[in-house]
């Protein structure tokens, strides 16, 4: 075990949160909440500074999952640019430029339910190559075996993103096509190859609270907090099932991050994707509710985040440095 892992599993950190208590945190009234929030993040991280990451969608589109969020499922009809497997010199480019702009690491993104093995030879070279850059690489590919993720570990691998997406009651009117339980196991086996584990799930998908109470108690409770927690709101696309869901009440967002940072204190909470849609006054809000990493980059996989310049200019209005 290295000593991030430690990190992770430490005596003062707990994964027996029963939903009652976690229901507690959320009825609090707001200030109190955000209070405690930011107290917890003050113990752990310095406040000023946020971790950013650059996406990039190597593999887009015709998906055979049935995820109602999302506009590369086979069975939606987004509009879409369907592209096969970026080619290893393209990659390496958006990397090289996410490096120039602040990012510290580069996400890769494949539209996949779970790579066959032959897949992964070209996707080995552009972890080897991102890594070359000097940057931290995460891979976001579906599900895994553990031989493959053996294979990715070995190749320098430092983060792989797979999400609960939600709670396990509301889970089934959100995809059909892979169980949580598969889920589940593909956390475990990069947990079991040594590979950080990036996991969060998305809100403003219709769920109660009770659902994003359920949500953020599957994420404590694993045998190790998930390091980095991205919290995602949901980005309503045309042509997908939830384009038309009703906006989630903001506050209720910033709850959510708040929540998360109080029960996973020592873990990256990620403010991720939604922010093209949120006020800077929203997402101050969300930085002092203990958010502290985003995606920085004008796209995310397939749709539009903030410009960078806006961001920065946030930051700097914030008096936030972004986290060598
Ligand atoms: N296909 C792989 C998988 O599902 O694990 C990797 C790519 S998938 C697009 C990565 C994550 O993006 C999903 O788990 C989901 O949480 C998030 N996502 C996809 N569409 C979204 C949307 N419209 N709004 C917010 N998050 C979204
Ligand atoms: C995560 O939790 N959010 C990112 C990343 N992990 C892969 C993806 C957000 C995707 C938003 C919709 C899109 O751009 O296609
Ligand atoms: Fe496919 Fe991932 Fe989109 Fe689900 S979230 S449809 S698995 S690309």
């Amino acid at each position: 075990m290295n000593a991030r892992t430690e990190d992770f599993i430490a005596e003062d950190l707990r994964y027996d949160w029963s939903a009652d208590e976690i229901a507690a945190l959320f009825s609090q009234p707001f200030n109190d909440l955000l209070f405690q929030a930011q107290t917890i993040h003050r113990q752990h991280f310095d406040p000023n500074q946020v971790q950013v990451s650059s996406l990039l969608s190597i593999k887009t589109g015709k998906c055979p999952e049935d995820c109602a969020y999302c506009p590369q499922s086979v069975r939606h009809d987004a509009e879409l640019e369907v592209d096969p497997l970026m080619p290893l010199d393209e990659v390496l480019a958006a990397a090289t430029k996410a490096k120039e702009m602040g990012s510290t690491r580069f996400c890769m993104g494949a539209a996949w339910r779970s790579p066959k093995d032959k897949d992964l030879i070209p996707v080995i070279k552009m972890v080897e190559g991102v890594k070359a850059l000097g940057m931290e690489t995460c891979l976001t590919l579906g599900m895994l075996t553990g031989s493959q993720t053996q294979k990715l570990k070995d190749a320098g691998l430092d983060y792989y993103n797979h999400n609960l997406d939600t709670s396990p009651d509301f889970y089934g009117e959100i995809i059909s096509t892979r169980t949580y339980q598969d889920r589940l196991d593909t956390l475990e086996h990069v947990r079991d190859a040594g590979i950080h584990v990036c996991c969060g799930g998305i809100v403003g998908m219709g769920e109660t609270r009770d659902d994003r109470v359920g949500l953020l108690q599957q994420l404590a409770n694993q045998p190790q907090h998930p390091e980095s927690v991205p919290i995602n709101m949901l980005v309503r696309v045309e042509g997908t099932p939830l384009a038309n869901e009703q906006e989630l009440d903001h506050l209720e967002f910033v709850r959510t991050l708040a929540v998360a940072r109080i029960m996973m204190p020592r873990s990256y909470v990620r403010l991720s994707a939604g922010r093209e849609a949120m006020s800077d006054e929203l997402q101050a809000l969300c930085f002092f509710a203990g958010a502290n990493s985003i995606f920085y980059g004008e796209k995310l996989l397939t749709t539009p985040n903030p410009d960078t310049g806006h961001d920065m200019a946030l930051f700097e209005n914030l008096g936030i440095k972004v986290m060598q």
